[in-house]
Parts: C-alpha cells; sequence; structure tokens
C-alpha cells in the first residue's frame, strides 16, 4: 500500500462469485478495464481468491475479490471451496455470475450468499452462446426471485447497467460509519497522546491514528498530538480541557490519571473496536473475564501478520496481565491472520485485535461465528481497560 491509497480494508468489496469457467475473471478485467485476472478456457484457473483495489467510475475506491469456482470436483475442488468460503468473509457486495442456466451448486451457493446477508446481483455472462437469454432470465427469477444483469464480459456489452445496480446495492450506512461518532464535533480540542514505543513501527504512524487523524480534520476538529511523557505541558498549552483525549490502550492508566476531569477519555482500539466491530458483544465479552479460572482457554486473534516487536500487545502484555489475574497456568493460544479457528468450541473467551488491516465485514463474520458457537469475544482495547479498571471510564 502506498501512502497516497486508501486503505484497503476501508474500500467496499465487491466478492466474484460462480462456477469455473463462468467468465468471473473476464468480468472482473472488463468491469475495470484492465488485465488484472488470468482467465483460460481451464477450469479451475483461479485457484485462490485474488484482491485487487481498483477505482471504479461512480463507485470508487473498493476491492474485487476474483474467487476460484465453488465446483467440487476433487481435491482441488475441496481447495477452491476452502478459499472462496473465506472471501465471503469480506464481501461487502457479491456478483453471482452465471454462462448457462441454473445448477444445484448455483442455488447452494446462492443461499449461502443470501444467509450471510450479503447483497446479491447476479449476472448471465452470455458467451454468445445462449440464444434462449429470456428463457435463462425468466428461468431465474423464478426459481430466486432476483432479477438478473445479461453481460457480455469478452466484448464488454452490458457493463453500464451492472454498474448502476453496484450503485445501487452498496448498503447505505457504508459511507457514514464514524470513528470517533459523536464524541467530538467541529471545533472541539481534541488531544492525541500516542506514545512512540519500541513496539511503534519506524518512521511513520500506524493505521489507526492515521485515518482517526484524518476524520478528525474531515470532522474540523482542533488536533493536537503528543507522546504520554509531553502530555502535562500540552494540557498547560491549552486554555481549557480538552473535549476528548484518545490514546493507545497501552497508556491507558498513565494518561487517566493526568487527564483532567471535564475530558473524556478514550482509547484508538476502543474507537475501532466500535468502527470494525460490535462493541457491545465485546462488553459483554469482557464481563466473562470474571468467570475464567485456570483451567481456562483464551484464543487471541492477531489480524497482522507483522513479526512482534518488544512488547507485543497479543504475544506478551495482554497474557501477562489475564495471567495475573487468572493464574500462571491459564492456557492461550495466539493465532495471526487469516488463521481464525472455524470451531472455537474449545476457547473460553476470544479476543481480537482492533483489526485495522481487515474491513468491517471480515470482524462481523468473527463476532458472527463467536456468537453461533456461544463463545465470548472482546477486543484488545477493552481487554486492557478492563484489566486495569477503567473500562468505566472509557467513552465510545
Ligand atoms: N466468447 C466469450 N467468451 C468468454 C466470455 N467470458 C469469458 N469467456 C471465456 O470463458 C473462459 C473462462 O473465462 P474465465 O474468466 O477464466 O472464467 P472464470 O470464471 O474466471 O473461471 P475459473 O477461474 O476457472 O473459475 C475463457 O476462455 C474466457 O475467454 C464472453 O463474454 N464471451
Ligand atoms: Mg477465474
Amino acid at each position: 500500500m502506498s501512502l497516497n491509497d486508501t486503505p484497503r480494508a476501508n474500500r467496499l468489496h465487491i466478492g466474484i462469485f460462480g462456477r469455473t469457467n463462468s467468465g468471473k475473471s473476464t468480468l472482473i478485467n472488463a468491469l475495470t478495464e484492465q488485465d488484472i485476472a488470468i482467465t483460460s478456457p481451464v477450469a479451475g484457473t483461479t485457484t485462490d481468491a485474488v484482491f485487487k483495489s481498483m477505482e471504479i467510475k461512480g463507485i470508487g475506491p473498493c476491492v474485487f475479490i476474483d474467487t476460484a469456482g465453488f465446483d467440487d470436483e476433487g481435491e482441488l475442488g475441496k481447495l477452491r471451496i476452502e478459499s472462496t468460503k473465506k472471501a465471503t468473509q469480506k464481501t461487502d457486495i457479491a456478483l453471482f455470475v452465471i454462462s448457462d442456466y441454473l445448477a444445484q451448486n448455483d442455488l447452494d451457493w446462492l443461499k449461502l450468499l443470501q444467509n450471510k446477508k450479503i447483497p446479491i446481483i447476479p449476472v448471465l455472462n452470455n458467451k454468445g452462446k445462449n440464444d434462449n437469454v429470456k428463457n435463462i432470465e425468466k428461468d431465474f427469477k423464478n426459481i430466486t426471485g432476483l432479477e438478473l444483469v445479461t453481460v457480455n464480459a469478452k466484448d464488454k456489452r452490458g457493463l453500464e447497467e451492472l454498474r448502476t445496480r453496484l450503485i445501487a446495492a452498496i448498503p447505505e450506512d457504508y459511507d457514514s460509519i464514524s470513528i470517533t461518532n459523536n464524541l467530538c464535533k467541529e471545533g472541539d480540542v481534541v488531544l492525541l497522546v500516542m506514545p512512540q514505543d519500541i513496539s511503534a513501527p519506524k518512521g511513520r504512524l500506524i493505521l489507526p491514528q492515521v485515518q482517526t487523524l484524518r476524520e478528525l480534520l474531515d470532522k474540523k476538529c482542533i488536533s493536537i498530538s503528543c507522546t504520554t511523557d509531553k502530555m502535562k505541558e500540552a494540557l498547560n498549552s491549552l486554555k481549557k480541557p480538552p473535549e476528548l483525549i484518545i490514546t493507545d490502550s497501552q497508556a491507558f492508566s498513565e494518561v487517566f490519571k493526568l487527564k483532567p476531569k471535564e475530558s473524556k477519555l478514550t482509547s484508538f482500539s476502543v474507537l475501532f473496536a466500535n468502527y470494525k466491530g460490535d462493541i457491545n458483544e465485546y462488553m459483554k465479552g469482557a464481563n466473562a473475564i470474571e468467570s475464567l479460572n485456570e483451567n481456562s482457554h483464551v484464543l487471541i486473534a492477531e489480524c497482522c501478520t507483522h513479526v512482534p516487536v518488544g512488547e507485543d500487545i497479543g504475544t506478551v502484555k495482554i497474557p501477562k496481565l489475564l495471567r495475573k489475574k487468572v493464574g500462571d497456568s491459564l492456557k492461550i493460544t495466539n493465532v495471526r491472520g487469516n488463521d481464525f479457528p472455524k470451531d472455537l468450541s474449545e476457547y473460553d473467551l476470544i479476543i481480537s485485535c482492533g483489526g485495522c488491516m481487515f474491513n468491517r465485514k471480515y470482524i462481523l463474520s468473527r463476532i458472527d461465528s463467536a456468537k453461533n458457537q456461544n463463545i465470548p469475544i472482546t477486543n484488545y482495547g477493552i481487554v486492557i481497560a478492563y484489566l486495569n479498571g477503567i473500562l468505566e471510564n472509557v467513552s465510545f
């Protein structure tokens, strides 16, 4: 990602689903007017989901996910299905491509997408073979209740209508989700206390900080930033206490001690818990810490795949805090990136990171999975605030 790009996690994710050879990759190339996906007459050309960031006329920044066809033949078929299922977890809108009459596995997959409440735009890629387009369209409508958009991906026909349907399918609240919500408004002074310790990347700020700063500027707030050791001076330089103070979870207790009582306090992780996930579910999850005992098993899921530096939050800080409270024999498993287990039954609590590298849809799908299996789930910032006894002082 270059600094000029909209972060991938913030883009609308459009997943393309369909049987092998239906023309999914060809359609992506046509829509993006680029040769970004490999196409061929061999079924199973795309074997793993491919993510491509794109700017689309009328839609803006988005990510196309070219998936592997979901036919289930052979061992490769099984792998394709797994990778395509994973792609559904990140999909905001699904293009569902057929090139002929519906088959049973089309229907199964339509149902799977519908169950996940993903808006679906069904596309008939008429490769020029079907002179019975009208019948296919009618048949499709009768069976699914959905209206097909007919295109010819190779000749780039029908794409305007498809774009219109795509724009109409963008979830209404897609752009309105905010990081700081009602915590501050135009003209408010917001103090950002951001320790730049050993675990901070060299020469730059981490994504949640950059995104929060950008939002504050857009909202016309006055943002002031300092490191923890300069917080007193920063406060003294102001005529009145800031409306809001935002800090890192790790600096929370220190900042809380210095905080003027008029100022609200929150952390980047708490803000992102709400922005990227479901804070109410996380609050419930934090309460489950009380029922942990020495035989409990906790899963800590980190999205980033970076190699931990210094006192990493997920592998060092949180385990230390938890074991101090619950006991040394508490079992903790750490996973990274996409390796989130499907079966969560062996865990008593799941703690997820802020999710800055993943889109909201994906984090919500993790929360859903935990909810469905009745396993409490919470996140880094909430746990640290809870274990430091300051959760009731956090604003969100
Ligand atoms: N004539 C014609 N051929 C097409 C059209 N769309 C796709 N094809 C051809 O159909 C074949 C399969 O297209 P792909 O885009 O690779 O299909 P896919 O759905 O991505 O297939 P997998 O990656 O194998 O799942 C290629 O040879 C394409 O050139 C079309 O609109 N017209
Ligand atoms: Mg393909």
